[in-house]
């Protein structure tokens, strides 16, 4: 018997923008992530003013999916995956995103691609915006900054649910909506919120004002949602990296309680309906005067989402840098390394007992079912001379991250829906644009210059996972 249940959902993540290609394919615009050029490790991605000649867009082309989801599915279904964390790329059912009607083309696209998983018993799971919105509305209209946004992306979301009502159940609104909490930097302003800062804007209450439309736009969606299909499970979407205090001084302890709010004051919002009294506060101290009207209010009680789907890959640490007695949070300045964990070559500490943690952490303030919807290893491959790749490491990541997350069933008693690792077939990194920063099982020959035969092969960890799945999570 498995300590899981025996319905639960194993898949794999991915988002549209990071795998199809396609980007001018089927009638599909030009979405943010379309104009952002190749990074690394310690180099942003840059942001160009549209799609310029002679840059490197690493999303254009992606693995090209968009050409071989037959074969890329069938391989899934082999894998023994029972369902399939995609997004749908807006763009491609609203090209520009204020049209009055839907790109039929764009629509016909995931029929067709929810049917094929179908076909396998693959069941579709689906983010709507994971850090693609149309350009158009950046260039038009100033991205999220704009209340017009709440309207585009409520149309959205309706098409996407009356076309889709009998082949999806799992839905996302925003994809971790919490990262602009790093909003010093411009990565995350930009793929959340579609927002380029001019010098000396307040960037902090410009994020607030963003992130107080997504929630209301999202709480409208979950409410059409339910209203077209009263079976729908509609969830938010969470970067959790939980923050743990330094040292056991108070101080740092209250920090860590402080930084946590910044970064998930969202989840708050998303599940109880309202703002939380620390958020209120800070918001008045700070004297951001946002527009929130009472019909915002009132939306957002009526569109509580289902579940919590979270994204897990690290941990950080925070000290409290006598900050005194409001103890703000700044991602960007004030994370400090953890001395009791590793990190991958990005940078990212490795700390499965905090998937653990994190679940409790969910699980005490919600009291919601969970879903563990991204969780993997960015790494390098090595192709040895007989063609393989072992990547234990990957294996060994994973491995650790799904003990905890069993015992956070078997001795937490935490409902948890499924379990979808990320990029399980290799793709463009949303972080940094490389090919080389892999996560899949599957291997897809491309490099970080976009050159490669785009051929798909099994890595060890394909095996591996096989195996977990079959035997729903005793065998790893
Ligand atoms: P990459 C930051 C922190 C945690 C998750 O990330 C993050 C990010 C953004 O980089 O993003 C999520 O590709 C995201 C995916 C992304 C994945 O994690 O930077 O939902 O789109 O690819 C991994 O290594």
């Amino acid at each position: 018997m498995s300590i899981l249940r025996e319905n639960f959902l194993w898949g794999g993540a991915v988002a549209a923008h990071q795998l199809e290609g396609g980007w001018d394919q089927g009638g599909k615009g030009v979405s943010v992530a379309d104009v952002m050029t190749v990074g690394a490790h310690g180099v942003p991605r840059r942001i160009t003013d549209g799609v310029l000649k002679g840059e490197n867009y690493p999303n254009h082309e992606a693995i090209d999916f968009y050409h071989h989801y037959k074969e890329d599915v069938k391989l899934f279904a082999d894998l023994g995956l029972n369902c399939f964390r995609t997004s749908i790329a807006w763009t491609r059912i609203f090209p520009n995103g204020d049209e009055a009607e839907p790109n039929e083309e764009g629509l016909q696209f995931y029929d067709d691609l929810f049917d094929e998983c179908l076909k396998y018993g693959i069941e579709p799971v689906i983010t709507l915006s994971h850090f693609e919105m149309p350009y158009h509305l950046v260039t038009e209209y100033g991205g999220w900054r704009n209340r017009k946004m709440i309207d585009f992306f409520a149309k959205f979301a309706r098409v996407c649910f009356e076309r889709y009502k009998d082949k999806v159940t799992y839905w996302m609104t925003f994809n971790e909506i919490n990262n602009q909490a790093n909003y010093a930097e411009d990565f995350a302003p930009f793929t959340n919120s579609g927002i380029k800062y001019q010098e000396g804007e307040d960037r902090e209450k410009i994020m607030y004002q963003a992130a107080h439309y997504e929630l209301v736009a999202s709480a409208q969606a979950v409410k059409i949602g339910h209203e077209i299909n009263p079976d729908f499970q509609i969830g938010c979407m969470i970067a959790m990296c939980p923050i743990y205090p330094y040292s056991c001084d108070p101080k740092d302890m209250m920090m860590s309680v402080s930084a946590m709010q910044k970064r998930y004051w969202f989840t708050d919002v998303h599940v109880r309906g309202h703002y939380p009294s620390f958020m209120e506060n800070y918001l008045a101290r700070k004297g951001f005067d946002l527009d929130i009207t009472e019909q915002d209010l009132t939306d957002l009680t009526h569109g509580c989402v289902d579940y919590i789907g979270f994204s897990y890959y690290m941990s950080f640490a925070i000290k409290d840098h006598d900050k005194g007695p409001a103890f703000d949070y700044d991602e960007s300045q004030d994370l400090v390394k953890n001395p009791y964990v590793e990190a991958s070559d990005w940078g990212w500490q490795i700390d499965p007992l905090g998937l653990r943690y994190a679940m409790n952490w969910f699980n005490e303030r919600y009291e919601l079912p969970l879903f563990i919807v991204e969780n993997g290893f960015g790494a390098i491959d090595e192709i040895e001379p007989d063609g393989t790749i072992n990547d234990q490491y990957r294996i060994d990541y994973l491995k650790a991250h799904i003990e905890m997350m069993k015992e956070a069933v078997e001795f937490d008693g935490i409902p948890l829906i499924g379990y979808t690792p990320w990029g399980f077939i290799d793709l463009v990194s949303a972080g940094t644009g490389e090919m080389k920063k892999r996560y899949g099982f599957i291997y897809v020959d491309k490099d970080n210059e976009g050159q490669g035969t785009l051929k798909r092969s099994k890595k060890k960890s394909f095996d591996w996972y096989q195996q977990v799945i079959k035997s729903n999570g005793e065998e790893l």
